[in-house]
């Protein structure tokens, strides 16, 4: 999975923000913010992750279609909703099955944005407690299977002081070694 900073430069969300030349983010690096990414091709996909599924303990998925066909009515809605900066008390635990998008997960303690493009056969973990957000780029369209542990809590905290101090986002911080 391809990650690189953010240019920050305002303009589309869905286009890519790679700055020239570009400033990569390494797998290792998105691991000690917590960011975990594997590749599982897409043909034969199943076998693969039921393994991960039952090592970890995610018990149930399904699976999530943004697209304008596939959301419908509340599809400009969503799409305001995913982009906008905010955490979970989960694991966020996403894997591509057609399409492509950005994640976008703040590193800290810079407070840079690190843009992560996600695609068919990329399955990725956004821990707890990270401040993150997503957009479609301009293809327009994504499916992914979203696993969780017991019932899907997808509750998007937006970050703000309170957020800051959520058990779960000092919880976050004192894992990857940052802060109290
Ligand atoms: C989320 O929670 O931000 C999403 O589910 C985004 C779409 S998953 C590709
Ligand atoms: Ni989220």
């Amino acid at each position: 999975m391809r990650a690189y900073y953010f240019d920050n430069v305002p303009g589309d969300q869905r286009l890519a923000h790679e700055p020239v030349p570009s400033r990569p983010v390494a797998p290792d690096t998105l691991a000690q913010m917590g960011v975990l990414t594997w590749q599982i091709p897409v043909a034969g996909y199943e076998e693969k992750l039921d393994g991960i599924a039952r090592e970890r303990g995610y018990k149930n998925s399904d699976t999530i279609d943004v697209s304008r066909e596939g959301m419908g009515e509340v599809y400009e809605a969503k799409i305001k909703g995913f982009f906008q900066e905010h955490m979970h008390e989960d694991e966020e635990i996403r894997y591509i099955l057609s399409g492509s998008g950005f994640f976008d997960v703040r590193e800290t303690p810079s407070d840079a944005w690190i843009r992560v493009a996600a695609e068919p056969g990329d399955f990725l973990i956004l821990p707890a407690g990270i401040y993150h957000r997503f957009t479609l780029d301009e293809r327009d369209n994504i499916k992914a299977l979203r696993l969780f542990q017991d019932e899907p809590k997808w509750i998007p905290h937006a970050r703000s002081a309170a957020t800051d101090v959520n058990n779960h986002r000092v919880g976050y911080l004192r894992a990857i070694g940052v802060g109290a």
